[in-house]
């Protein structure tokens, strides 16, 4: 909430089959039949062809927030309040909190990756999302994402400390788009060059991440999808674009 908005893009990540816990919880009759998305808040929507997984906070709230009567979002209040005001949901204004969930208990749920290569992917637990940015919800792009690979990673080595099933952590990077410098994964590359110890190595994360963004926005070329051979910036609006008119992505600022 600075006094520059920022443009994220939320990708619509639908529920296939909840997690163990979550089921448990009986919240079906609060859903009233509504088809239920996690909604991560992204600023690379070019690279959603290449996600493995979906991560949340093991420790934030969640609600399940009513869109209209056929819809429901997965995000936190703070990020519901910012939508409603955005006119996202309907009845227009109101905030319509139909259930509440821990981070910890969506880990587990199989999800829809929206234009992703592999098309179902696993919610996993990252300890370094923030409850104060985005919806709290982030989607996993560990080809170009430092952050991603390197939780990824320690989630693979740990399965077990982590309470995770292995297979949950099983789609390897997919390479999206290749930079001069780095090749077709610009974050595994970064991420071994830098030496990156752990996901909370957050000096040199943030080096890779500044690298990564920069060289893939402005040296790089998509490999993938209806705009592969073009350039990740002029393919950037335009993935953005098919994704919302295809019902899967919404404009989201704070
Ligand atoms: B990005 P900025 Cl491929 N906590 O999406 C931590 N990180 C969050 C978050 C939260 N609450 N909400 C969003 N993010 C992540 C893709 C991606 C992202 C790639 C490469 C870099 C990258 C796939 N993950 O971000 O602080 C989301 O991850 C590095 C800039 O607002 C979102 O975009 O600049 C990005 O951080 C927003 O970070």
């Amino acid at each position: 909430e600075g006094v520059n908005p920022l443009e994220y893009t939320n990708i619509k990540m639908e529920v296939v089959d909840w997690s163990t816990p979550v089921k448990q919880l009986n919240i079906a009759s609060s859903l009233a039949g509504r088809k239920v998305f996690l909604v991560a808040a992204t600023l690379r929507p070019e690279t959603m062809y290449g996600q493995t997984n979906c991560f949340v906070g093991p420790s934030i709230k969640y609600g399940v927030f009513a869109v209209n009567d056929h819809e429901a979002y997965v995000c936190t209040y703070r990020s519901a309040r910012n939508m409603a005001f955005q006119g996202v949901f309907t009845p227009a204004g109101e905030v319509n909190q139909l259930a509440e969930l821990s981070g910890e208990d969506i880990v587990g749920t199989k999800i829809k990756a929206a234009f992703g290569i592999v098309p179902e992917v696993f919610v996993l637990p990252m300890e370094t999302v923030l409850e104060t940015k985005g919806t709290g919800v982030v989607t996993s792009v560990p080809s170009d994402s430092p952050d991603d690979f390197a939780t990824l990673t320690e989630l693979r080595k740990k399965a077990a400390y982590y309470k995770i099933q292995p297979e949950w952590a099983a789609v390897d990077p997919i390479p999206v788009l290749s930079t001069p410098t780095y090749g077709e994964l610009t974050a595994p590359a970064l991420y071994k060059s830098l030496k990156v110890q752990s996901p909370k190595d957050s000096k040199a994360l943030a080096e890779a991440k500044d690298i990564a963004y920069k060289e893939g926005f402005y040296n790089g070329t998509m490999l993938v999808g209806e705009f592969k051979g073009q350039t990740v910036q002029d393919a950037k609006p335009k993935v953005r674009a098919k994704m919302i008119e295809a019902g899967l992505a919404f404009a989201y600022a704070e």
